[in-house]
């Protein structure tokens, strides 16, 4: 009997939701930083073995928006949990509920979809703060599974598959065995850069990014030659962002460049133009043109 079936990843920002989506996949197909509300779309990825298939969601962060791409991303991430078979709810272990956190359960309060509570970043908290929260949850909400794990250092996280498949209804193959994630290239490309910049740069400045791509052709040779926009909100943004005789936009440039050669296994001609579009997060036209647009 073939199983199959779709597992959302939910959670406060920062979380480390995506970390944990990359580890299970064993590749980096989500970016990550330290900053929250690094992801901003939902990142579909495919895991296929001998009789089950898990196609895994990974969501932007719930939080409380104050613009209108944070909107977007909100929704986006409330719209993963409706119609799939399993939601892991991520937290980490703070001695008690967080306030976030009381707000994504109470929506969650109805759903007959089973939802697991996954505590990580266990390897950065004492023990007695881990069994508190688990205590706590566990008292506060009715979770089909509490697990603590790491998604850094990997531990647990086999347990953690383990009782994902366990739960899997029967269900066909959705995707061919060889298909892992259902973004594009040039997706992975633009979110490559973004994520160097968020990576390099300080505080406020990186929230306000976007990154979009304008060409992006392979030459006989077989090197790929890449332009893209880097779009900030402000010319004081633009400014940090090149930096002194452009050193900053010269570093994001590089370790992007790194790792999009290795993703496209080629050499890579990458060119980045920084431009001012003012307020950018609040205007529908900007956001519909990047991408952040909800899909009917
Ligand atoms: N110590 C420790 N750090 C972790 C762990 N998992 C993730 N992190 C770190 O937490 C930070 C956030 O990780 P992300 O995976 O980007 O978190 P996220 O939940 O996807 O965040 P958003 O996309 O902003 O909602 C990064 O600096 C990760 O390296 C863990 O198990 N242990
Ligand atoms: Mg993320």
């Amino acid at each position: 009997m073939f199983k199959s079936g779709f597992v959302t990843i939910i959670g406060r920002p920062n979380v480390g939701k995506s970390t944990l989506l990359n580890h299970l996949m064993g590749q980096k197909l989500s970016i990550v930083s330290n900053k929250p509300q690094t992801t901003r779309n939902n990142i579909q990825t495919i895991m296929t073995g001998e009789d089950y298939q898990l196609i895994f969601v990974d969501t932007p962060g719930l939080h409380k928006p104050r613009h209108k791409l944070g909107e977007y991303m909100v929704t986006v991430a409330q719209n993963s949990t409706k119609g799939v078979d399993l939601i892991l709810f991520l937290t980490t272990p703070q001695g008690h509920i967080e306030k976030g956190d009381i707000h994504i359960l109470e929506e969650l309060k109805n759903t007959s979809v089973p939802i697991f509570l996954v505590l990580n970043k266990v390897d950065e908290n004492t023990a007695e703060n881990v069994a508190e929260t688990l205590k706590q949850y566990g008292e506060y909400f009715k979770f089909k599974e509490i697990i603590p794990i790491s998604a850094l250092k990997g531990k647990n996280t086999d347990k953690l598959l383990e009782l994902m498949k366990g739960t899997l209804p029967e269900g066909p193959k959705y995707y061919p065995e060889d298909m892992i994630a259902d973004v594009q290239e040039k997706f992975i490309v633009s979110e490559t850069i973004r994520e160097k910049a968020l990576r390099v740069l300080n505080e406020e400045v990186p929230h306000g990014i976007a990154v979009d791509v304008i060409q992006m052709k392979q030459d006989a040779k077989g090197m790929y030659h890449i332009e893209v926009d880097l779009l900030c909100e402000k010319d004081s943004h633009k400014g940090i962002i090149i930096g002194k005789s452009g050193q900053t936009l010269k570093r994001i440039g590089q370790y992007a460049r790194e790792d999009i050669e290795k993703l496209l296994e080629s050499r890579v001609n990458l060119k980045i133009w920084v431009k001012v579009r003012k307020e950018w997060r609040d205007n529908p036209n900007y956001l519909k043109e990047l991408g952040y647009k909800l899909k009917k």
